[in-house]
This record gives C-alpha cells, structure tokens and sequence, in this order.
C-alpha cells in the first residue's frame, strides 16, 4: 500500500517521465466514468482525475481522484488545473440536443461561455484539449448521407450552433496560438452502465433497458428515423486512440467517427432475434424528430481511418448482444 506521499512522488513520477496528467470535466455525463476508467488503465489511477459539479456517487468516488470543477468559473478550472499539475483536459461538459433546445439559455452557458473558459485555460497552460463534438454540428443543408468531414453546417439547435462554435474556436486556437486541440464529432453513443441525458439518441440506450425489463418499448422516434451510432467502447477507444496520435498524422482537428447507422425499426429487430417477445410501438415526440430529421444518416469517417488508424470494433450484431449479455439477459 502507498502512503499518500509516495502516491504523490509516483505520480510526479509519471507525470515527468511523459505520462499525462488528466482532468475530465463533465465527468459524471454518459462518457466520463467510463473514459476515467479507461484512461486510468492506460496513465495510472492518480493520474486521471474525474470532475463535476455534481456530487458523485461512492463508487465513483473512491474509484479514483475526483474534484469539483465549474466550466463557468474560469478561476476554479485555473486552481483545479495548476494544483494538480494538468497536462491533458478532455472537456465533456455540454448540454445535449433535446435538453438545449428546452433550456436555450443554459446550453448557450455552458456550451458557450464554459467553452470559452475551457480554451482560455488550456492555452494559458499549454494542455492538450479534447472536446467531442457531435453529428449535431451538421443540419439540414449539409449533406446527409455520409456526411463528410468538410460540408455545410448550419444546425438547427443551440447544441450544435455551440458545437460548430467549439469546432472553430479549438481549430482557430490551434492555428494562431499552437493550442492542442483535438476534436472528434461522435455519433450517437450506446453504453450499457451510463445513462446519456437529454439527447436525441437517448432511445437507443433506453431500449436496451426496456426490452429486458419488460420486453417492450415506446420509441419517441419514428420507425425508419435512420441514425449514425456507436458502442461506447468504440467511442472511448477512438478518444485515446486520437490523443495518443501524433499531431503530425493529422490533416485537420475535428474528425467524423462512427461505427453503424440503423433505424429503430432495424435496432429491435436485431434485439427481437434474443428476445423474441420483444414489442416495440410509436408515439414519435415532434421536437425530437425535427432534430433527428435534420441530423446525417451516416457519416464518412475515412480521414480518421486514413490519418490515425481509427477502426470500430462493434457493428449492429455485436453491439445487440453486448449490451443484451450486460443487462443479464441471456442471448442465444
Ligand atoms: C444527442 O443526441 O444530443 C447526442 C449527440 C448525438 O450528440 N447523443
């Protein structure tokens, strides 16, 4: 066992010897535990430290180092940044699609002004900054079959006004100040032990839920409503993938990534193949199927695949029997 003292060398340690110092803001989101576990796997656990302004739950709280941090308090992100010698931030604050468009001026706080914030303090300190941005950040002009990397964006909702905002500002701080900003545009996420909060592909986690709880399932989207997707796994092995890249590999700072796209009509079919009582019916939320109506239906990804090597490891029927398999229920 490590006295604290010598948990504070070690890291030291790690932290000189060119192993990255990590704060993950948003940390209690959908992807931040996750990603904390991950991270801390790969960097070492003192190394990672998870923050929020939330208070987390014991099992997060003493799986690792927590912090409270506030995106809307640029001297509390300078504090929590210095005292714990912070190399890399990965910045998951935001207020996603359906939320945003609830609590404009919320999304407009935080994804805005908390970015803001953000860029400010990695610039001052010279971190390397990840912040995900979203196929949010297209709308109904860019093209919606696979979307590429460069098109028109003109979104509709205040979550990807702000997410084209963080694309330009990280990508204009890297330009004129040398800022490390690395940018990837996620798809919707699927992860079994998180719940997302507030997004427009929320139903593709909650189904999972349902089917196996109660075997059915109402979906707020329409049955043909066709979505670019990935398994959280994908997701968090793409964001260390890309910030362990060599910056010189790269073409560009804000990437398309994806896996799969399927409709809900397709997700429970291929989850009726397990769960063979499984019913899924309609009531189709209209503000919900606006965005999702103006969002890609599939995105290229191949400058990831080409500059750093990005490859998804879960399609469709591997995602279903995953996630199936983690809520206990028994796939055949
Ligand atoms: C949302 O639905 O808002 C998010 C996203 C695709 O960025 N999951």
């Amino acid at each position: 066992l490590q006295s604290p003292a010598e948990a504070r060398f070690h890291s030291a340690s790690a932290s000189e010897a060119g192993c990255p110092r990590v704060l993950i803001t948003g940390g209690l989101g959908q992807l931040g535990v996750g990603l904390a576990s991950l991270l801390r796997k790969r960097f070492g656990k003192d190394n990672v430290i998870l923050s929020d302004v939330k208070k987390p739950p014991s099992h997060v709280f003493y799986s690792g180092p927590f912090v409270y941090a506030n995106v809307l308090d640029a001297q509390n992100l300078c504090e929590v940044v210095v005292n714990n010698r912070i190399t890399w931030m990965l910045h998951y604050s935001a207020v996603l699609s359906a939320v945003g468009e609830a609590n404009v001026p919320l999304a407009r706080a935080v994804n805005i002004t908390g970015l803001h914030n953000v860029l400010d303090v990695a610039k001052e300190y010279n971190l390397r900054l990840f912040i995900p941005s979203t196929i949010g950040a297209f709308g109904p002009t860019s093209p919606r079959n696979r979307t590429p990397d460069l098109s028109v964006q003109r979104p509709r909702t205040i979550y990807g006004v702000s997410k084209v905002h963080t694309e330009l500002m990280g990508e204009y701080y890297n330009y004129r100040y040398g800022l490390d900003f690395r940018c990837l545009r996620y798809p919707g996420v699927i992860s079994a032990n998180s719940q997302p909060g507030g997004g427009t592909t929320d139903y593709a986690v909650q189904i999972f839920h349902d089917a196996v709880k109660s075997g059915k399932f109402e979906c707020n989207l329409r049955p043909s409503t066709r979505l670019p997707m990935m398994y959280m796994d994908d997701c968090l092995r793409a964001t260390l993938q890309f910030m362990e890249a060599p910056a010189e590999s790269f073409s560009m700072r804000t990437y398309n990534v994806t896996a799969m796209s399927f409709t809900p009509e397709e997700l429970a079919q291929e989850i009726a193949k397990h769960v063979p009582e499984f019913c899924i019916t309609y009531r189709v939320d209209p503000a919900r199927q606006a965005i999702a109506d103006s969002w890609p239906t599939s995105l290229d990804d191949s400058l990831a695949r080409r500059d750093w090597g990005w490859k998804h490891n879960f399609d469709l029927p591997e995602l279903v029997t995953t996630m199936l398999n983690l809520h206990g229920c028994d796939t055949r």
